[in-house]
């Protein structure tokens, strides 16, 4: 079968009929891939699995869950929708929305999305209200304005996100052959960590969920919403997720965790991934194999008697924030054209 996108593949298992217009852009089928580098460098006995949403065709898994809820959207006859967004979810909608030919808002909190993401929505005609506020003070105002007026909310609180999104934990059962024993997630406003687990539940197996957030925006660790939510990991800077019962419903249904992880302990993994796997992921993305690495021991301990099988999510690509990667890695030498120099900075 030729691919077509998660709707067309998964259709038997998504609240669609044959009456729904498929709005797609061909997202999903992401490769799943091992990383026996990690597995070396961190001397672990298990298969390590990389499940890459930055290949998602505007560069993040919310792709997924964007089909669906753009999907339904003309399918009930709606004309504009609109989302509060750290970033990627804004790109998304402004892209599925562009081909859907409906109106499309975004509200992103000023100063706090990375560059790629920014660029995108605009580039695909959206409105972007940059507000002064942070994405918590967006999201209360994007669902104050949903009541009001006829825009449909494409935020994953929208019930079609959260079933495009399962078809992540589909293709992982689809390409192992079975459910991993752990599954690493990052979590912002939880949506995914929800989703992963609805598509895993449904298929009755699943991994330990294992959800982290950035310890300077941890509420669901903490056991309180942030205020003042701080990470560079901009992605998941989120102070009150809008899915929290759902995300401690799947760790503790799964008997996983959710957990912090440092912004030091994001970038180390984040550089890890692009030196060793040559896989480039944006900040956030990093989480989780931020979290594996903080849980190696636990699970080493554990693999004594049998070989697990690790999956994490990667769930956007590198380019979307080309200002921390540039920050964070060694930067070029300007030289003058002078073999002799070049060869020296070459290290001949
Ligand atoms: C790269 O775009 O919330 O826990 O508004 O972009 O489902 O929120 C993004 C979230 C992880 C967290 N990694 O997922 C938004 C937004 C990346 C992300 C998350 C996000 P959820």
């Amino acid at each position: 079968m030729i691919y077509k996108g998660i709707i067309e593949r998964y259709k038997k298992y998504l609240p669609v009929t044959d009456k729904t217009p498929i709005i797609t852009l061909y997202e999903g089928n992401t490769p799943l891939l091992r990383a026996k580098n990690i597995e070396k460098f961190l001397d672990i006995n298990c298969e390590i699995y990389l499940k890459f949403e930055g290949a998602n065709p505007t560069g993040s898994f919310k792709d997924r869950g964007m089909t669906m809820a753009i999907s339904k959207a003309v399918e009930c006859r709606s004309k504009a929708v609109i989302c509060a967004s750290t970033g990627n979810t804004a790109a998304s909608a402004a892209a599925y929305a562009a081909r859907a030919g409906l109106k499309c808002s975004v509200i992103i909190p000023d100063g706090s999305i990375a560059l790629g993401k920014l660029s995108q929505a605009m580039m695909h005609g959206a409105k972007v209200i940059a507000l002064k506020g942070n994405f918590d003070d967006a999201l209360k105002i994007v669902l104050e304005i949903t009541e009001k007026y006829p825009l449909t909310l494409v935020n994953s609180l929208n019930p079609y996100r959260i079933e495009g999104q399962k078809t992540a934990a589909f293709e992982i059962i689809d390409f192992l052959g079975r459910a991993p024993d752990y599954h690493f997630i990052p979590v912002g406003n939880a949506g995914n960590i929800t989703a992963y687990w609805k598509g895993y539940t449904e298929w009755k197996t699943g991994p330990k969920m294992m959800g982290f957030q950035a310890s300077g925006a941890a509420p669901i660790v903490r056991g309180k919403p942030v205020k003042n939510p701080k990470t560079i990991a901009t992605a998941i800077k989120i102070g009150n997720p809008a899915s929290w019962k759902k995300a401690e419903q799947a760790r503790d249904e799964s008997k996983g965790v959710i957990d912090t992880v440092t912004d030091g302990e994001i970038i180390k993994a984040y550089k890890l991934l692009a030196s060793l796997e040559g896989i480039f992921v944006e900040p956030a993305s990093a989480a989780s194999v931020a979290g594996l690495i903080k849980y190696k021991d636990v699970i080493v301990s554990k693999a004594k008697q049998s070989r697990f099988t690790i999956v994490c999510t990667l769930t956007g690509h590198g380019l979307k924030d080309p200002d921390r990667a540039i920050k964070s890695a060694i930067q070029p030498k300007v030289i003058d054209q002078n073999m002799k120099k070049i060869l020296k900075a070459i290290g001949l």
